[in-house]
């Protein structure tokens, strides 16, 4: 399933990113709806800054930035949700027409939260974005001590979807979010990403939130490398790195500012798993392939009683075998390793048994069984038979009569 893109619509005037761009709600509409056209499958309206230092905004204060926006959006076709700590701006968002809550705290902030979560998923349908938090986050990591980050960020936020499902939030509405940059340190976030696949262990869609947060300064400040992206918008490159990242991880969704520059990341991410596909189908029928390497093992002699005369079925006489296969010697031989070949000691002695077995009239019914035996041993890919009669019933002085025949596994 492809990575979808949740674009960023701040109504905050002192967002570190975008605050203040849209005054006003026919300007935030009209962003909304560039997002959109960009590839945002959401717009996360938010109003209160939840970074790191910014000043907390009274409740009336964000409920009256983002409502209006998210009333004006709804019905223009624009998947909406709201980026709130609060159960009365998340409850007033959904009917609004918010089809998501994005709750940082992850239900934690507010009482009331878990409970509007819960009504809106069953009256609305609409999902429940679970963030990682450990209270207001603090700007110099003063409460980002960890012993393992990994596990604890999947521990809370498991026992908060438990919590949330325990509330009546339906299962199959919620998202989980790791918080990144929440009281987390630029290391704590990259080993976050990196075992990203412990978070969806947890079984619901994950949500990423790098935009342009301060994890990439730090990665973009080694001095012997690019230099400090110190503009928010400097970052958008390195969130765009993230998205293309994230999403070979099979996260569910990417949260970012720059919605173009994420979209053509992913497009990037579908064209390289597009070939990893073709590629796979490519080196599956190539391991079907015939390997150029053979055994032959020639005029094996078996005493048998074949054939459609009865004094052939009676007395018997000689057949030979000459079996060639097809095996791929590469590993054996670099190994000198004999589990990787064929035995040739026992290949004759499972011929010679198939040969003597219970008598036939032909020597194509014969060949038929020494090529299955052949095919028996795991690194055959082709057996190519050959059954001698040379003391054939046959009136008039003849060197040799034979059948030969090419199997291969089917
Ligand atoms: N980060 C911020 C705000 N909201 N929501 C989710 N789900 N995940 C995040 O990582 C997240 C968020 C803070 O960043 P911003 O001020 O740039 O929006």
């Amino acid at each position: 399933m492809s990575t979808l893109i949740m674009g960023i619509l701040n109504a905050t005037p002192d967002s570190f990113s975008d605050g203040g761009n849209h005054p006003t709600i026919a300007e935030a509409v009209a962003r909304a709806h560039e997002l959109a056209r960009q590839g945002a499958s959401i717009v996360d309206v938010g109003g209160e800054s939840t970074r790191p230092g910014a000043t907390p905004v009274p409740r009336d204060e964000e409920h009256a930035r983002v409502i209006p926006v998210i009333r004006a959006l709804a019905g223009t076709g624009i998947t909406v949700s709201v980026d709130t700590i609060h159960a009365a701006t998340a409850r007033d968002a959904v009917l609004a027409g918010a089809a998501y809550i994005n709750d940082v705290s992850g239900g934690t902030h507010d009482p009331e939260m878990l409970a509007v979560a819960a009504w809106a998923s069953r009256e609305h349908g609409a999902r429940f974005i679970i963030g990682h938090w450990r209270g207001f986050p603090d700007a110099n990591y003063a409460n980002s001590e960890y012993a393992d980050v990994v596990t604890e960020v999947c521990d809370l936020l498991r026992a908060q979807a438990d919590a949330a499902v325990a509330a009546g939030v339906d299962r199959s509405r919620i998202v989980l979010d790791p918080g990144l940059g929440f009281d987390k340190t630029g290391p704590q976030c990259w080993l976050l990403l990196a075992e990203l696949d412990r978070l969806r262990a947890l079984g619901y869609p994950v949500l990423i939130g790098a935009s342009r947060k301060r994890m990439l300064t730090e990665a973009l400040a080694d001095p012997a490398g690019p230099g400090l992206a110190t503009v928010s918008t400097e970052r958008d490159l390195a969130t765009s790195v993230v998205t293309a990242l994230a999403a070979h991880s099979g996260v569910w969704g990417v949260r970012v500012h720059d919605v173009q520059g994420s979209a053509q990341a992913l497009a990037i991410v579908r064209a390289w798993e597009q070939a990893e596909a073709v590629a796979a189908v490519a080196s599956r029928a190539r391991s079907r392939e015939i390997p150029r390497d053979r055994i032959t093992l020639t005029g094996l002699e078996v005493f048998a009683h074949h054939g459609v005369f009865d004094f052939e079925r009676e007395q018997g006489q000689r057949f030979f075998i000459d079996a060639d296969i097809a095996v791929d010697l590469h590993v054996a031989a670099a190994g000198d390793e004999l589990d990787r070949t064929v035995h040739y000691g026992i290949l004759a002695e499972e011929i010679v048994a198939a040969v003597k077995r219970d008598p036939v009239d032909l020597i194509e019914t014969v060949a038929e069984r020494v090529a299955d035996v052949a095919l028996s041993f795991p690194a055959v890919a082709e057996a190519r038979i050959t059954v001698h009669k040379p003391d054939a019933p046959i009136e008039a002085p003849f060197a040799d009569v034979s059948v030969s025949i090419v199997r291969g596994r089917k």
